[in-house]
Order: C-alpha cells, then structure tokens, then sequence
C-alpha cells in the first residue's frame, strides 16, 4: 500500500471511530461515554501507547452555546443600571483627583469587571440574613469604586459620600480607597487589596463553613465563597498556593473568578503566553472544575461556521499581547492580521463590517456567557469551581484607556472622553454638565432603581453586608477558673508553653466556650507538647478517618474525625493564618463566637506572614496568636533562621494588637482570661499575641494585686534593699529573661552592695501605646492638669536608672525609653541567632544576669554613684570577656 492509500484507509478509520463516538454519546450518554474514553486511554497506555499530556481545552467557552440557561433577568435594565454604575464609579475617582490631584483610585480594572460583578448582584450574592450567612464575596480590591457606586444606586451610599472618595478624614468620614473593614465596618467585610491575600483568605473561608457545618455549630450548607481576582494577582504565591486544599477538601462551596482583562499595572500578564490557558492548567491539574467565558455571543456564529477548526486553531495559537493589540486597532487590523491567516477564515468574517469586527464583545463582558458560567458554578458538586473570564482592562475608556498599558492608572478623561463614554452607555447627562461630572442616580419610582431593589431582596439583602458583631456576646470564664495556675508549681519545672497547652486543654473542656474554641496548628502540635489535645478533641477532617493510624494502639494516637476540633494546617502559617481570620470573624459572618489559638513558631509567625496578620487586623478578626519557641536565647541550639528575637518588634508596627511576653504561668493565665474576656464578652476587635518560651523553669506562686499591672504591662516584681547603698537600679525584665534579671539582682546586692527593684514587663507594647495617648491628650489640652500615663504612675517617686533586658531586639525595650526616670540602657537581642546552649547565647547577647549587673554598675557609675574601677573589677570578676564581638554585627 502506497504512502496515500495508507492515508486514506487511515481517514475512513477515523471516520469510523467519530461515528461509534456520536452513537455511544447518543445511546448512553455523556458520563459513559466519558468513562469509555477513560478506559480506551488506559488500554492504549498499557499497549505502551504514550498519550500526550495536555491539562487544557482549546480556547473557547467551556459551556457550548446548547447548554446555556435561558437569561432570568431583564438584559435591559441590568445594562442600564450597569452603565449607570460604570459611570457614577468613574466620575468618583476623576472629581477625586480633580479635586486633589494625586489623590489616586482605578477606573479601568471595575470596567473590566462590571459585568462579572452585575451578574453577581442581580442572580447570585446572598445577602446575609439573622439564619442564613449569605455568600461571602471577596471583591477585587481595585475595583471598589465599582461597589460604592452601586451602593450609590441602592441608596445605601449618597452624594456626599461619593464626594469623599479616598478622603477618609474630612468631617463626616469618607470612603475608603479600597475594602477596609476596619475603617468601614458598616459597609466591607473583606479586605482584599494586598494582591493574593484574598484567594488563600476565600479558600480557608470556605473550608472554615464547612468545618462549622461538620462539627454541628452552624449550618452553612447554602453559602457560596466567591472571590474576585485580578488575573495579574494570580503571579502572588498565596493565589495559588493554596489550591489543592480546596479540591482535596471537595470545596464545591468556593467559586473563584478571576477577571483576565490580560493586562496588570505595567503591561500585558502575559504578553508571549496565554494567561487563561496557563491559569487553566494550574487549576484543572489541582482538580478544579475549571470554566472559560472566552467568547461572547457575537462570536458564536462564527464558531458554528468553523467545520475546520481553523478558527479554533487561530484563537489558539494567538498569543495574549496580540490579542491586546486587537483590542486597541480597527477592525480592519483584526481582519487583516487575525482573520487574514488563510482564505477559509477570511471568508468567515466577509459578512462582518469593519465596524462590527471591532464590537466582537469577550466572554466576560456578555451577560449570557457569564450567567451560565455563574449558574454552573453553583450546581457544580464535588469540587471547587474557577471561572477564567476574559475581559478588556478600561471597557468603555475609549480610544485612550481601553486596552492601553497605562490604563491602570488612568485617573482623569478629557472632555472629549467624557462625552464619548457618556454617549456609549447612555448616562442622561448633557453636553453642559459633562465638565462637572455629576454623579447619576434616577428616582427612587424609576424601573431601574426599582428593579434593583427588587433583585436585591429577592437575594436576601445588600451585600457587602459589613463587619458589625451578630454574635451575642459570651460570658467568659472568671478569673477563678485558672486558679490552678495562680499556685506555685511545686519545684516542677515546666516552660511556659507547656503552662499554656495545659491551660489551652482546660479551656477546651469548659462547658461554655470549650466547644468554640479553634485550635489552629501548623504541623507543631508535638513540639509544642499538644499531642494529648489529638486525642481529647480529634484532628478535623472531613471525610473523618479512611485509614488505621499507625499509632491506634497508643493513647495519644493521631485521630482524625469529621467532628474534630483541630485544625492541623500542615506546613503552611499562611493558611494557618487565613483559617484564624475565618474563626476570628465567624463573630461577624456566621453569628457565632468561635475563638481561634493560632500556635506557631514564633520566628515563622510576623515575619512569615505579616502582610496576613495584617489582613487580619483589617478584618477586625479577634483571637489568640501564640508565638511558641520564642525568644532568640530562649530557643537553643536552633540558630539564626529559627530563633526569634524580634517578632515583638513587628508586634509594635500592627495596630490594636496586644503583644505580651510573660514570664510565669500565672501571667499567661491573667493574660489568656482577659482576652477571652475583651474580645468575646465585650466584643473589642483585637488580637492577643502571646508569646511562649521551652525553657523549663519552676513557677512561682502569683503574688497578690497583679493582675491590672499584667494586663497593662508592667509591675514590681521584687525590690532589693542594701544598707548603705551607693545607688539603686530597676531592672526590667520579660520573658524567659525575666530570671536573669532576677538572678541579676543577687549579684547587685551580694557582690557590689547595690539596690534594686525587679519589674516584670509583661508588654512595652501597651505600656507605649498608653504613655503615647495621654501624651497626645496632654499636648491638646495644655492649660489643664496634666494626666499621668500607667507607665508614668509606675516609676513615679523610682530611683533611676533602668536597665531593660529582653530576649528581643533593644527596641523593644527601648519603646518606653524616654519615661524611665534616670535614663534607660536597654539589653537585648539584636544581631542574627546561633547555634549554641542558652548560657552561651545569654552571654554573646549580653542578656544574661552578669552582664546585667555589669550595665547596671556602669549606669550607675555615668552618674558618679559607684567608681569606674568598680565596673572594671566586676567585668574581670563575672568573667565577662571585654574585646568580645558585637553581637549586632558579628
Ligand atoms: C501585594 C501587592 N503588590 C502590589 C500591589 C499593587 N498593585 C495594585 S493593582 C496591581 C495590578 C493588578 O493587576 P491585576 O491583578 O491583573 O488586576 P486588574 O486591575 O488588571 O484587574 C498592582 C501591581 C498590590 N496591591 N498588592
Ligand atoms: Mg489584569
């Protein structure tokens, strides 16, 4: 048989196979047919027939134009309410930066999403109601214009606060720049304007309503997560870096969009490649139900023309910075350099005038196209679903925003703009008033505003719904509760980590908060000794247990249950931190009070995940983060990338946060109640950091009236008087360290006949945060009597100076150090950690109790109190080496 012959055989034999193909599809339907082709792929791959891998689809719409729904709402008011909202937005930012040029905002990424959003708001997002959650939305961050111009519209927002646009401080309040719920907890309840936050966030929200729902506390089988992203978002690390979880967990609750306009802020996403080809392949191999809205409707006769597949086969390879360049030509560039590659496509588009070759709208820009996108979405079962819609960055912006790489930024359009965008959507505003700009809102009577009233609560209420408590508050454990931690340990020594995991096992089996309480765990459960909790409460999964656990014959054998209480992260602080931002505001979004313990290494922690402990704060989450293994001489022989030495110093940086390094179990114990008692009973959105040593060390018994000076920061611990005294010092210590101050203090006295008071400072942070406030009230109110700070009402009538040690950097210390009387020398940790025994670390940082005492003697002799020859013997008697490096720099 000739080479042709071969051919032609070979074409009738795939002729053949298309016919049993389109028999069996008609016989037994798609899933078997589906399953047929599963097993014919697995037969020809044990035949050592090696299939190409390929994770995509070719690039059209997923939904064929045969299975989409019928349209439920009436196209043409939504278009109108639309534009009435695209307008409304884009005249908020350009009267902003008229008004204060420079005052920044985004036009072009809302109109790139409106239609996605549009969609959203008249079919899908739930409103939350006193039983039903809603949906959860996360909305891009730079298209909030978008959502307040909408909230214009359902007259949630009015003139005023459209005029105060990104001016947050005029008289009256303003509009945050993006979705703050901390400054507008009325209005946003996501924030999601730090790029790949709000996926990982949206994730662990998800499985976090599934973990209410699993363990009985609420139901949430009727909420959605939806998450709108940017598509050049999706380069963040934390976009992606969580998505397995979601399809190994089955989160068909979660839905992400991700609006691919191809662009991000300085040019194409993907110039040589395919932004949604790529997101595709990602998403499908990590076992999301993937959808492409790629192609409007305008381009669906075209496609059912394509017997040929050439037009298939030119989308395909078309790259994505072409397809901008489309975007900003003629239609007769499109025609000549998309169309032009062959006769049989050329023929396609003859019918098509130059003009509507130009109008061809992108999927994500055709109501028809997302609706079934959105419909699908929601009955998808089994798996998380990803809608990859492409969209035009600036739709509407005209010739010089629409598509362009400096549209991100475009803040101001020209009269001529104007009046070309007015023109597009049919804004009812004359030639006159273009150059003012006035924002539009038609009658309250007017079909538009009426219909999307009507739509909203026919969704169950306005959403973003805010960040306001709808929990009833809790009643706290008294004080009385941790009474076992208020007695001394008998000589045993324990760390403070292990005080607290035993007090965090009572906390769990309290009958009224023990089953709110979240515990969250980055795969350290064992080496910060909470293996007992494994079994007291169980590890959540929710498929429960599939397999015998190895160790099922020990007590503390690792149970998994769908009831469980723990949340076992794995490696992953991010998602670790973004499932305590889902418990810390289940306050807010499910009514329930649930209490997040965010265990982590202390070093993996701030410096870790910062920019999400900052998203937290933003969110007005509430809970405790607990820094174990802290402390950069606490933590031995772990070295530099392990030993934190300065997370308190990030502490310091996030507002209403309440950083505290204790010293004793009592205190953890004062500590731990008050916050519960803050944040859960008198509902104040703040965080607790609390931060946790290994070393093991006896605890002392609490000593009386202690509790406001633990709360508040500081209080005397221990004074040391010495007859004939030359001079006193206050030693100030915290953490592990605080022993050394102690020991620090016998040396003084026993060896140089020095006084001395010892504090324990359980936070600089508030004793700062305090000073600082009555410092400001003070400053405003110069001819009344001066108020005294807590910090100041400590050390007054105390004899200087102060020496302040900690296991952290000097700043820390140093935060209070223009309030000590006699000056402050701070002792701390700067410098990178080692690899070494706490003796010798203690002593490279100089933090252990003799280089205390010698900064003491030489404090004390800068002020003539004890003789320079003094300090000298002492640093030969306590042996401390006086060329030794500098541990800052060393
Ligand atoms: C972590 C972080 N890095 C950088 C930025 C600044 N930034 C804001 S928008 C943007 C581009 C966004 O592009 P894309 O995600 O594609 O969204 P689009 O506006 O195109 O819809 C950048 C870099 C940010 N907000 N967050
Ligand atoms: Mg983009």
């Amino acid at each position: 048989m000739s080479e042709r012959e071969k051919d032609e055989v070979f074409q009738s034999e795939i002729e053949e196979w298309f016919e049993s193909l389109d028999d069996a599809l008609v016989r037994h339907g798609p899933q078997r047919l589906s399953d047929l082709l599963t097993r014919l792929q697995e037969r020809a791959f044990r035949r050592g027939v090696a299939l190409p891998f390929s994770a995509n689809t070719p690039y059209i719409n997923t939904i064929p134009v045969d299975k989409q729904p019928r349209y439920p709402g009436n196209r043409d008011i939504e278009r109108r309410i639309k534009s009435l909202i695209r307008w409304n937005a884009m005249a908020m930012v350009v009267r902003a930066n008229r008004e204060d040029p420079g005052i920044g905002g985004h036009i072009s990424t809302y109109a790139s999403a409106a239609t996605l959003f549009e969609v959203g708001f008249n079919h899908f997002f739930r409103g939350r109601t006193h039983d039903f959650s809603g949906d959860q939305v996360y909305f891009q961050g730079h298209a909030s214009p978008g959502v307040y111009a909408r909230a214009f519209l359902e007259g949630r927002l009015d003139i005023e606060h459209l005029e105060r646009f990104r001016r947050e401080l005029r008289p009256g309040g303003g509009l945050s720049s993006y979705p703050h719920p901390r400054l507008m907890p009325d209005f946003w309840e996501f924030p999601t304007v730090s790029m790949g936050l709000a996926p990982i966030m949206a994730i662990y929200q998800a499985r976090f309503n599934r973990y209410l729902e699993d363990r009985g506390i609420r139901d949430t089988s009727q909420s959605k997560v939806w998450c709108f992203l940017g598509d050049g978002e999706t380069d963040e690390p934390e976009s992606l870096g969580a998505i397995t979880l979601a399809s190994r967990e089955g989160l068909d609750n979660l839905i992400f969009v991700i609006n691919c306009n191809l662009q991000r802020l300085d040019g194409p996403v993907r110039g040589n490649g395919k932004i949604i080809q790529e997101l595709e392949a990602a998403f499908r191999g990590a076992g999301w139900n993937v959808i492409k809205v790629i192609w409007g409707g305008d381009w669906d006769p075209l496609l059912a023309k394509d017997v040929d597949g050439q037009l298939v086969a030119q989308m395909n390879e078309t790259v994505d910075g072409q397809y901008q360049k489309y975007t900003v030509e003629s239609g007769a560039y499109t025609r000549e350099h998309f169309f032009g590659k062959s006769p049989e496509l050329r023929k396609l588009a003859e019918p098509l005038t130059d003009e509507q070759i130009r109008r061809m709208r992108r999927g994500g820009h055709d109501p028809d196209k997302v609706y079934a996108a959105y419909n699908a979405a929601i009955e998808h079962r089994g798996s998380p679903t990803v809608i990859l819609a492409k969209t035009i960055k600036g739709y509407g912006l005209g010739e010089h925003g629409e598509g362009r790489n400096v549209t991100h930024q475009q803040k101001k359009l020209n009269e001529e703009e104007l009046r070309e965008f007015r023109t597009r959507f049919g804004i009812p505003i004359s030639d006159e008033q273009l150059a003012e700009t006035p924002f539009h809102r038609p009658p309250e009577d007017s079909p538009e505003i009426r219909y999307l009233k009507e739509r909203r609560s026919a969704l169950g209420g306005y959403v973003p719904g805010g960040r306001q408590p709808t929990a009833p508050a809790l009643k706290a454990p008294t004080i009385e509760a941790f009474d076992e931690f208020f007695h001394d340990s008998g000589g045993r020594e324990v760390s403070t980590t292990m005080a607290f995991v035993r007090m965090f096992g009572r906390l769990l089996r309290n009958p009224a908060i023990g089953k709110l309480i979240v515990p969250i765990v980055p795969d350290e459960a064992r080496t910060f000794g909470m293996e007992a909790l494994f079994r007291q409460c169980g590890i959540y999964s929710h498929v429960g247990q599939l397999y015998e656990p190895v160790d099922s014959d020990t007590l503390l054998y690792y149970r998994e249950a769908k009831d469980g209480q723990i949340l076992e992260e794995g490696i992953t602080e991010a998602g670790a931190m973004a499932s305590f931002i889902a418990a810390g505001t289940a306050y807010a979004t499910h009514e329930v009070n649930t209490i997040p313990f965010f265990l982590f290494y202390s070093m993996f922690g701030f410096q870790r995940v910062g920019d999400l402990i900052w998203a937290a704060a933003d969110s007005r989450a509430k809970g405790f983060l607990l820094g174990c293994t802290a402390g950069r001489t606490t933590l031995a022989g772990e070295g530099l990338q392990h030993q934190d030495g300065h997370s308190h110093l990030w502490a310091s940086a996030v507002p209403d946060l309440r950083a505290y390094d204790p010293a004793y179990a009592y205190e953890i114990a004062v500590i731990v109640q008050d916050g519960i008692q803050r944040m859960f009973e008198k509902q104040e959105p703040v965080i607790y950091y609390i931060t946790l040593g290994n070393e093991p060390y006896a605890m002392p018994a609490m000593p009386p009236n202690c509790l406001e000076g633990i709360i508040r920061g500081m209080r005397r611990l221990e004074s040391r008087d010495v007859d004939g005294a030359p001079g006193r010092v206050q030693l100030l210590g915290s953490g592990a360290i605080l022993r050394e101050t102690l020991r620090a203090q016998a040396i003084l006295a026993e060896r140089y006949r020095v006084a001395s008071d010892v504090w324990s400072v359980t936070s600089y942070k508030q004793l700062r945060v305090e000073a600082l406030e009555v410092e400001q009230w003070n400053r405003l109110h110069p001819a009344e009597p001066p108020r005294k700070s807590y910090l100041e009402e400590m050390f007054e009538g105390v004899e200087g100076p102060v020496i302040a040690v900690s296991d952290y950097a000097r700043l820390v210390a140093e935060q209070i150090a223009r309030w000590a009387p006699g000056g402050m020398v701070a002792l701390g940790t700067d410098g990178f950690g080692r690899s070494d025994t706490r003796q010798a670390l203690r002593r490279f940082f100089e933090v252990d109790a003799e280089s205390i005492a010698v900064a003491a003697l030489k404090a004390l002799a800068e002020s003539g109190r004890v003789d320079r020859a003094l300090v000298k013997r002492a640093i030969v008697e306590l042996g401390i080496d006086p060329e030794k490096p500098n541990p800052a720099t060393a």
